[in-house]
């Protein structure tokens, strides 16, 4: 079969953000745009000739369009093989299970994650190595250079793969094998986690809640929690995955499962709520009457991991993204383990964890994850979560009020402001840093500033650095206030702006979080001046 030699003229704005290549669908649809941005990838790569690439998305609008021209683009530039999940499908985290478990050599993960889908809606593409984590700045730096430059990209004048059939077929000399989504996925969760505790569980009467948003995890939960655990049908609720999400918002918040939240607060509710995001690599954790922060949550699965099969004899260390509260260092601390801080995305854990330096990660935005992929994963969390209530045999608030009561409790609240003007944002950020050398040793509100830099990362083990990752004003008193501006937005700029006060073990633990913050929320004003520059009352999302 002939390879075609297309030729094309570049993007400017195919620049890779925290998590991949994220933008509008119309702007994907855009002549070429999906083909320069994967023939740039590649270009990037050396030695892919015959090996084998992993495709897998979350099953959005375009997602089949997408997938159906990189099969052909991986063809024509000489991959040997594709394993790509029946119907497009593959979950964040279960894509990089299926690079490691077949040794491929990289993969493509299709998805916007919890941003919502459909024509009008998000897409994204996102570059994984042979590790089944995302690229590290080496190679998203690379790619956005040849995207400037790119003049030309190989693909073949094929029909399209039937995504609907698991099996093998060809696409000119390449073989393309189509696997079910969700087997190796659950095959690696029983390794994991002790089934038969979780089992027992939900014999006993335990109720849960699993809301999967009519994203990816649909299929996984259905698979892993109703037919392996014995959970009741029913139990997972908006399970199957539409290409629009049901024209909803797949973002495990507060906000979007809200009448979740309410039915946990209720007496006669469930005992556990959880949910997962478009792309399945986010977790929200809720208990009878009692939220899990994403920030305690790894803390807490940090300081009960080993009760689980798969982490019994114990973890090697924990990192945390600079924003997440510290709650989990202080659980690193008493287990005499290391702790690393990295900048925000799941890319700066692969090689911690590579290493085998740290065991668990996690972030603020409900991401957490251990050794087992290398990307974070939702369902994992929840199961995980599940092991433990079936072996400590108490309830999710019990173990909360356990946890403060021998480490502290760090109250922890983010606000974001969406779709700022990229202009205005970008100044109220280079105004404050030019405020930061003249803040330590200053008294705000009563409190002392302890430091104020913008982070920059030294990556431990290849030595890379990574600067300008966001302001941090630290407090005598473990107090912190963390600014940064996003890097998944796809219209403007999102102020994020993070907050942090640590109570200690005889403390108040009972404070409402907003309140126990407003001190810090106030300073945060003061020292940006959010609401005069953006023109904003108050902060579109709070988490
Ligand atoms: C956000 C979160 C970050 C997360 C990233 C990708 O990035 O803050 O913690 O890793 O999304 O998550 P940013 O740059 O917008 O703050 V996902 O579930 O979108 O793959
Ligand atoms: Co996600």
């Amino acid at each position: 079969m002939t390879i075609k030699t297309i030729n094309t003229t570049p993007y400017t704005d195919q620049k890779p953000g925290t998590s991949g290549l994220r933008k509008r669908v119309p702007v994907f649809q855009q002549a070429n745009y999906v083909e320069n941005f994967v023939q740039s990838i590649f270009d990037s790569l050396e030695g892919f000739a015959g090996k084998t690439l992993v495709i897998g998305g979350d099953g959005r609008f375009f997602n089949d369009v997408a997938i159906q021209k990189a099969i052909r683009i991986a063809a024509a530039n000489g991959f040997g093989k594709v394993m790509v999940g029946q119907g497009g499908i593959l979950s964040t985290p279960a894509a990089s299970n299926v690079i490691r478990k077949y040794k491929a050599f990289g993969g493509l993960v299709l998805s916007a994650s919890h941003n919502p889908g459909g024509p009008e809606g998000d897409f994204g593409i996102k570059y994984n190595v042979g590790n089944g984590g995302p690229a590290p700045e080496k190679i998203t730096d690379a790619v956005f250079a040849r995207t400037k430059v790119i003049d030309s990209y190989k693909t073949l004048d094929t029909a399209d793969i039937d995504l609907g059939t698991i099996g093998t077929q060809t696409v000119g000399d390449m073989t393309v094998e189509v696997i079910d989504p969700v087997k190796d996925y659950a095959a690696l969760m029983e390794e994991l986690f002790d089934f038969e505790a979780i089992r027992a569980l939900f014999a006993s009467g335990f109720r849960m809640t699993f809301d999967a948003m009519h994203a990816v995890t649909g299929p996984y939960a259905h698979t892993i929690i109703e037919d392996m655990l014995g959970a009741p049908k029913g139990t997972v609720i908006n399970g199957t995955p539409s290409p629009s999400f049901n024209d909803g918002h797949p973002d495990p918040n507060l906000v979007y499962c809200k009448d979740m939240y309410d039915l946990l607060m209720t007496e006669d509710g469930p005992d556990f709520g959880a949910a997962s995001d478009g792309d399945g690599d986010r977790n929200l954790i809720i208990g009878k009457n009692r939220f899990v922060t994403p920030s305690d949550s790894l803390a807490l699965l940090a300081a009960n991991a080993h009760l689980a099969p798969g982490y019994k004899d114990g973890i090697a260390g924990i990192a945390r993204s600079m924003p997440t509260s510290a709650a989990a260092d202080r659980v690193a601390e008493k287990l005499g383990i290391e702790m690393h801080e990295t900048p925000t995305g799941w890319k700066f854990f692969g090689n911690l964890l590579d290493a085998g330096r740290v065991t668990i990660c996690g972030e603020e935005s409900a991401g957490t994850g251990s050794n087992h992929v290398r990307e974070k994963d939702g369902l994992w969390a929840v199961l995980l979560w599940l092991n433990i209530l079936a072996v400590r045999k108490q309830g999710v608030d019990a173990i909360v009020r356990e946890h403060w009561a021998s480490y502290g409790r760090n109250y922890y609240t983010r606000h974001d402001y969406e779709e700022v003007d990229s202009a205005i944002a970008n100044a109220l950020m280079t105004d404050l840093r030019g405020r930061l050398p003249a803040l330590a040793g200053q008294v705000l509100e009563g409190l002392e500033v302890a430091y104020a830099d913008d982070f920059t990362y030294h990556d431990p083990v290849d030595g890379s650095t990574s600067s300008m990752q966001g302001v941090r004003i630290g407090f005598a008193d473990g107090s912190r206030i963390v600014l940064r501006l996003s890097g998944t937005g796809t219209v403007g700029a999102t102020l994020r702006v993070y907050l942090e006060r640590y109570e200690p073990t005889d403390g108040q633990h009972d404070l409402d979080t907003q309140h126990a913050l407003a001190p810090l929320i106030g300073i945060a004003e003061s020292l940006a001046g959010i609401k005069a520059r953006t023109g904003r009352t108050e902060p579109s999302v709070i988490t």
